[in-house]
């Protein structure tokens, strides 16, 4: 069973609140303020691990947590950081956000940071003013970033046998490989893609045996589909196609076919070099089996090379093995046209905004959003007068008395900041 999907749960810590303390002294009544920040909370990142080859290990753990960050405390001591919590995946995986954005993981070590940590809260410390001398509130932390995660595995291999059910494409790649994929005289014998190592003299290939592709599949028929995903990744395609159709089909129809549903799939695939094994050759006779090369050369012109082939026999293996040694590049591509770039460490979102924005309802009353209005409330109590009194004073600095001002706010109209109703006095 081949695991190349998975869905996760990714949670990063909340950070640390900040500490209300005053510092104590045999002799003063009351020291100054001395509460230590918060930690911040550790993120969750996930990580391609060259050790690992399906998502499987997803079947058991599905839900991931990075530490929350420690709260501070008195004599200005900070609240240590959370944790990084790193989520393995093997080479070869994609990240999926809700959103919708795309992450590659093709090299060892690559990262995306999939939620960020909250910040933590500041201590009371960092409140004191002239006028305030001891402040009597501090910050609390910030929840972390979470959210769900797809995540899928496309098989990083170099070649791919593509061709109709019972073409002979896992009969090709046992002998061409060391792999055992079942092989049996019945369409559909394989259900998952089976991958071997071709052995050169001096390099190694991954040929990957893509099972199921049938007519429609670009539309969701069968489980070709599913597969088509995993020849996205390969350098070259060997169409495998039967002379001799059990089914009495007509194989230049049963070319077409397959070619139809690449294309229909992803144009750039059906641009991927392509080689085409005639298989089965000991079923037929030579003459016919000569005549009908000619023709598919005379067809396909000079860019397709055409190769007999009989994993009976083993006619036509060894030119074959040559050929996908000398024509496929070492080096796996770094990037495949079209796909995002690929990059070292990846941020989901960008950092958060710090803009806010005044609007006015249909009942006349003023609504101040936005994501640093919103961050500026979660850190503090209000129902703590002098917490209250300094996010008032806040919204001063930033200017949003003021913008509400330019939009005919006055006092005793209705104000909600961050969902929050608020009664001020301009
Ligand atoms: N005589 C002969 N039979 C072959 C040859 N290659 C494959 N076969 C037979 O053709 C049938 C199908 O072969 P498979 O290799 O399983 O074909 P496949 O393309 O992997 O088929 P699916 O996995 O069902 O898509 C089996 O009975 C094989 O023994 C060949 O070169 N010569
Ligand atoms: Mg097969």
């Amino acid at each position: 069973m081949l695991y190349d999907r998975a869905r996760i749960f990714v949670a990063a810590g909340a950070g640390g609140d900040g500490c209300l303390s005053f510092r104590r002294e045999a002799h003063v009544p009351r020291g100054g303020p001395d509460g230590g920040d918060g930690g911040h909370g550790g993120a969750v990142v996930v990580q391609c691990d060259p050790a690992l080859r399906d998502l499987q290990a997803f079947r058991r753990r599905q839900h991931f947590r990075a530490q929350r960050g420690g709260h501070g405390s008195g004599a200005l001591r900070h609240g240590r950081n959370g944790a990084e919590l790193v989520v393995h995946v093997p080479p070869g995986t994609q990240v999926l956000t809700e959103a919708g954005d795309v992450h590659d993981l093709t090299r060892p070590q690559q990262r995306v940071r999939a939620a960020r940590g909250g910040a933590g809260g500041r201590g009371n410390k960092h409140f004191a003013t002239a006028t305030r001398q001891a402040p009597r509130f501090a910050e609390r932390g910030l929840p972390g970033e979470e959210a769900w995660l797809e995540l899928r595995l496309k098989l990083l291999a170099d070649v791919g046998l593509i061709g109709l059910p019972n073409a002979g494409k896992s009969s090709l790649l046992a002998r061409l490989t060391r792999a055992t994929p079942k092989i049996a005289d019945y369409p559909f014998t394989t259900l998952e893609p089976v991958l071997g190592t071709l052995e050169g003299a001096e390099r190694q290939l991954i040929v990957a045996d893509i099972p199921g592709l049938i007519e429609g599949a670009s539309e969701g028929a069968g489980l070709g589909h599913d597969f088509l995903a995993h020849v996205e990744r390969t350098q070259l395609l060997i169409h495998v196609l039967d002379l001799a159709p059990l089914d009495g089909s007509d194989p230049l129809t049963n070319h077409a076919t397959i070619e139809r549903e690449l294309a229909l799939h992803d144009p750039q695939l059906a641009s991927r070099p392509r080689i085409l094994a005639l298989s089965k050759s000991d079923l037929v006779a030579a003459e016919t089996v000569a005549a009908r090369t000619a023709t598919w050369r005379t067809r396909l012109g000079g860019d397709v090379p055409v190769f007999v082939t009989s994993s009976v026999t083993g006619e036509g293996l060894s030119e074959l093995s040559a050929q996908l040694l000398r024509s496929v590049p070492v080096e796996l591509p770094d990037e495949v046209p079209g796909e995002p770039e690929l990059a070292e460490h990846l941020t989901f979102r960008p950092a958060p905004g710090r803009g806010f924005r005044v609007e006015r309802d249909g009942d006349g009353t003023f609504r101040v959003l936005g994501e640093g209005i919103d961050r500026l409330l979660a850190r503090h109590d209000l129902d703590n007068e002098e917490a209250l009194a300094h996010v008032e004073a806040r919204l001063r600095q930033i200017g949003v008395i003021r913008a509400l001002e330019a939009q005919g706010f006055q006092a005793g109209d209705g104000v909600e900041i961050a969902g929050v109703p608020f009664e001020l006095d301009p």
